[in-house]
């Protein structure tokens, strides 16, 4: 029992010297954000739905060169009533992640409408942030959004563009990293980074859920 103790004190020390980046998924409801977290975090994928409520927290260590670093990843709800509370969930975030379902019209028309949201009740330096397109093993046999529509909207937010599937694993690793350099070549990190993360939530474990209160 003391030894998980330790060991647990041990990871939390590590976790405070490393450099903490604050990633914050988001994107209308069913789009397959909690599915795309728990496939980079876990490696794992599930068929069925559970609807987030609020917002929850995954950790993931990862080496970038000679450099650990810690990532606070924030999964948060596609429910419209939820957005006072997603609005706190992306306070100080460096990077966000904001997710359509290549199957579903709805989600990617949508996309504007966060992006909107974000430019418009972000405090001080805005994050960096990725258009992805999931579910896109089922491309082939589902009506979907017209590629060119797809390079239009990032292009007139200035966004890079990921096409990946949850369900395959097919470039989430890949999606991640694109948005961790982005913020590594911008004025994000110098603006926003401590040495124990975004800000001061202090969770040890996976999955937790917490909402938090927007300081602007
Ligand atoms: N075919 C396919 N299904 C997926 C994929 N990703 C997620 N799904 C499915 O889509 C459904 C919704 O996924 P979630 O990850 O719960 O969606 P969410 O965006 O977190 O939804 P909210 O929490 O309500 O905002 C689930 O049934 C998933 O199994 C994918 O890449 N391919
Ligand atoms: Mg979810």
């Amino acid at each position: 029992m003391n030894k998980v103790t330790s060991q647990e004190k041990q990871t939390k020390k590590k976790r405070k010297e490393n450099l903490t980046l604050k990633i914050v998924l988001m994107g209308n409801k069913y789009v397959g954000k909690t599915s795309i977290l728990n496939r980079y975090v876990h490696g794992e994928f599930y068929s069925h739905y559970n609807f987030t409520s609020g917002g929850d927290i995954y950790y993931k260590t990862i080496q970038i060169g000679t450099k650990v670093v810690n990532l606070k990843l924030i999964d948060t709800a596609g429910q419209v009533d939820q957005k006072s509370i997603i609005r706190s969930l992306y306070r100080n975030a460096h990077g966000i992640m904001i997710v359509f379902d290549v199957t579903n019209e709805r989600s990617f028309a949508d996309v504007d409408n966060w992006i909107y949201q974000i430019k418009t009740t972000t405090c001080g330096i805005m994050p960096e942030m990725i258009l992805v397109g999931n579910k896109s093993d089922l491309l082939s046999n589902r009506r979907h959004i017209k590629e060119i529509s797809v390079d239009k909207k990032a292009a007139q937010h200035d966004l890079k563009f990921s096409l990946l599937s949850a369900r395959m694993n097919t470039n989430i690793t890949e999606a991640f990293e694109t948005l961790i350099r982005e913020i590594f070549e911008s004025k994000v990190l110098a603006k926003i980074a401590t040495p124990n993360g975004a800000d001061n939530i202090d969770l040890t474990e996976q999955q937790t859920t917490q909402s938090f209160v927007c300081g602007c």
